[in-house]
C-alpha cells in the first residue's frame, strides 16, 4: 500500500513537460528527468521535485526503509543543521574542507549543514547507551545531505544537496560489528534487486568516512563516474533467489559475492586480479550505496564507550551505510530507458497505469474511458488518466516519456469492436482485449 494519491487526472495535474533536449544535459537519464516533468533546478546541483519526480522518490525510499527495517535497523531523524562542536571532537571539522558548508547563527554559533552524521549519531548513542546489554544497535535515517561538490553535475546523480539513507551500527567488539556490516551488505543486495538493478558490491577506498573496510555497490553504466574491474560472474548471481535470517551467520550469504574479483579503480591492482581476461570485466559505473566498517575512529574520540560484560570500559565499534536515494532515481533511468522516454520497473514505476482517451471529443469515447479510470481508481491502482483534448500521438509519447509500464488506450474503433488496448512499455508489445479483461489484468497484482 501507499499513501500516495492512487489516481491522477492528467488536466488537473501538475506535469510540465519539455519537447527538447535540454542544452545543459550531459546524459540521459538527466535529460529525460527534466523533458518528463520529474525535477527542476532551482541552484547548481540543488533540485526541486516535481509531482511526478516525488513518487518515484517516495517508492525508491520505501523500499530502502523496508529492507532496512528487516535487519533490526531501526529509523528516526536528525536534523539537516549541525553544530560544529561535534565535528571539532572527532576532528573533522578542518578536515572536510570545503566540500562542507559551514554557517554562522545570530549568536555567532558555527554550525553546518550536515553532508553526513557519524557525529551527530555517536552524540545520541553516547548520551543514552553505557551497557553492553543495549548492543549491538543499528539506527538509520532518510535525510537531505549537503556537499558543496567542485563539479555538480549530471542532475541528482552529482548534486549538492541529495537524499541519502545513512546508517549506524554500534558493536561491542568485532565479531558483533562484522555482522551488522554483513547484514547491511545482504540488505543492501535486496534492496537493489527489488528495484529492479544490478549492483555489485565491490571494495573501495574509505575517502573521509575513514576505516579500512568498505564496499561500493556499483551499478553497471558507461555514463557512471567510477572506473571499476569485477568478475563478469557477478552479474549472475540474484540476491533475490532466497530469503535470508538476518540472526544467522552472513558469511555464507556473502561469500557468493566477496569471493569474485570487484574492486573500483582506487583498490583495483592489477597484480593480485586473479581473473582471466575473458571474464573481467573493466568498465564504468554508478555508485548506489557504500558500506563502511571503521572500529573506534568516532567512538573513542568523542567517549562512545560502554561497560563491558566483566565492568571494563570499551569504545564501541562502529560502521556506517549509505545509499544515495536521489541518485538512484537518474540510474534506474540510466539502466532502463529507450529513445521515447524512461521505463520504470513496476516497482519504482510513479503510476501502473496510464489510460489514454484517443478521441478527445467523442463523448462516448469519453464515457468508456471515463468508466475505465474509476474502476482502476476505485481498485486502488495507481493509475494517470490522460483526459486531456491533445492528439492521440502526443497522448502516447506522452505516456511513453514518463514511463508508466502499462497504457491502456479507448478509442472509437476499439469501442465498436468492445475492446480496449493494453501496451506494455517494456516490450512495447499490444494487445487487444476486453476492458474488463484489462483491468482484471491491471487489478491482479
Ligand atoms: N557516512 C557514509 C555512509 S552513511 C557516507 O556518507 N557515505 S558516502 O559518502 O559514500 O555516501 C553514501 C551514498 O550517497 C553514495 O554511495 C552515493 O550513492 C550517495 N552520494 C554521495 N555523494 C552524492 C552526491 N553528491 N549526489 C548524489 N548522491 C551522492
Amino acid at each position: 500500500m501507499s499513501f500516495l494519491n492512487p489516481a491522477i487526472r492528467l488536466s488537473s495535474y501538475f506535469l510540465p513537460l519539455l519537447r527538447e533536449n535540454p542544452a545543459e544535459a550531459q546524459i540521459v537519464s538527466h535529460r529525460l528527468m527534466l523533458r518528463a516533468g520529474l525535477v527542476r533546478q532551482s541552484a547548481a546541483g540543488i533540485y526541486s521535485w516535481l509531482p511526478l519526480g516525488f513518487r518515484v522518490l517516495k517508492k525508491i525510499e520505501q523500499i530502502v526503509r523496508e529492507e532496512q527495517d528487516k535487519t533490526n535497523c531501526h529509523e528516526l531523524l536528525m536534523p539537516t543543521l549541525q553544530p560544529a562542536e561535534l565535528w571539532r571532537e572527532s576532528g573533522r571539522y578542518e578536515d572536510y574542507g570545503k566540500e562542507m558548508l559551514r554557517i554562522r547563527d545570530r549568536h555567532d554559533r558555527d554550525m553546518l549543514y550536515g553532508p553526513t552524521n557519524e557525529e551527530l549519531i555517536t552524540d545520541i548513542f553516547r548520551q543514552s547507551v553505557r551497557s553492553y546489554r543495549d548492543l549491538p544497535l543499528m539506527l538509520y535515517h532518510i535525510q537531505w545531505k549537503f556537499r558543496d561538490e567542485v563539479r555538480p553535475r549530471f542532475g541528482v546523480m552529482r548534486g549538492r544537496e541529495f537524499l541519502m539513507k545513512d546508517s549506524y551500527s554500534f558493536a561491542l567488539d568485532y565479531a558483533s560489528a562484522r555482522h551488522c556490516y554483513n547484514k547491511m551488505f545482504v540488505a543492501y543486495l535486496r534492496t537493489f534487486a527489488r528495484m529492479g538493478l544490478k549492483a555489485i558490491p565491490m571494495r573501495a577506498a574509505t575517502g573521509p568516512i575513514g576505516g579500512d573496510l568498505s564496499h561500493e555497490f556499483i551499478i553497471l553504466a558507461e555514463t557512471g563516474e567510477s572506473e571499476v574491474f569485477c568478475h563478469r560472474d557477478l552479474l549472475k548471481l540474484d540476491p533475490l533467489s532466497s530469503g535470508v535470517d538476518y540472526d544467522r551467520d552472513l558469511e555464507p550469504v556473502i561469500a557468493p559475492y566477496t569471493s569474485l574479483y570487484a574492486a573500483t579503480d582506487e583498490k583495483h591492482d592489477a597484480a593480485t586480479c586473479d581473473v582471466p581476461a575473458e571474464a573481467l570485466l573493466h568498465t564504468r559505473g554508478i555508485e548506489v550505496g557504500h558500506i563502511f566498517y571503521f572500529g573506534a575512529k568516532y567512538s573513542a574520540p568523542m567517549g562512545a564507550r560502554v561497560q563491558g560484560p566483566k565492568g571494563e570500559d570499551i569504545a564501541v565499534e562502529m560502521g556506517s551505510y549509505g545509499i544515495g536515494v536521489s541518485r538512484l532515481v537518474g540510474a534506474i533511468i540510466e539502466a532502463s530507458h529507450d529513445e521515447a522516454g524512461i521505463i520504470w520497473p513496476a516497482p519504482v514505476a510513479p503510476f501502473k497505469v496510464g489510460v489514454i482517451n484517443i478521441k478527445a471529443d467523442d463523448a462516448a469515447c469519453r464515457a468508456a474511458a471515463d468508466g475505465v479510470y474509476a474502476k482502476l481508481a476505485a481498485a486502488g491502482v495507481e493509475t494517470i488518466y490522460d483526459d486531456t483534448d491533445a492528439r492521440a500521438g502526443a497522448k502516447f509519447a506522452t505516456m511513453d516519456l514518463i514511463g508508466v509500464p502499462w497504457q491502456i488506450a479507448i478509442g472509437p474503433r476499439g469501442l465498436k469492436a468492445g475492446t480496449v488496448e493494453l501496451k506494455s512499455r517494456r516490450d512495447g508489445r499490444r494487445e487487444e482485449v476486453s476492458a474488463e479483461s484489462a483491468l482484471a489484468r491491471m487489478t491482479a497484482s
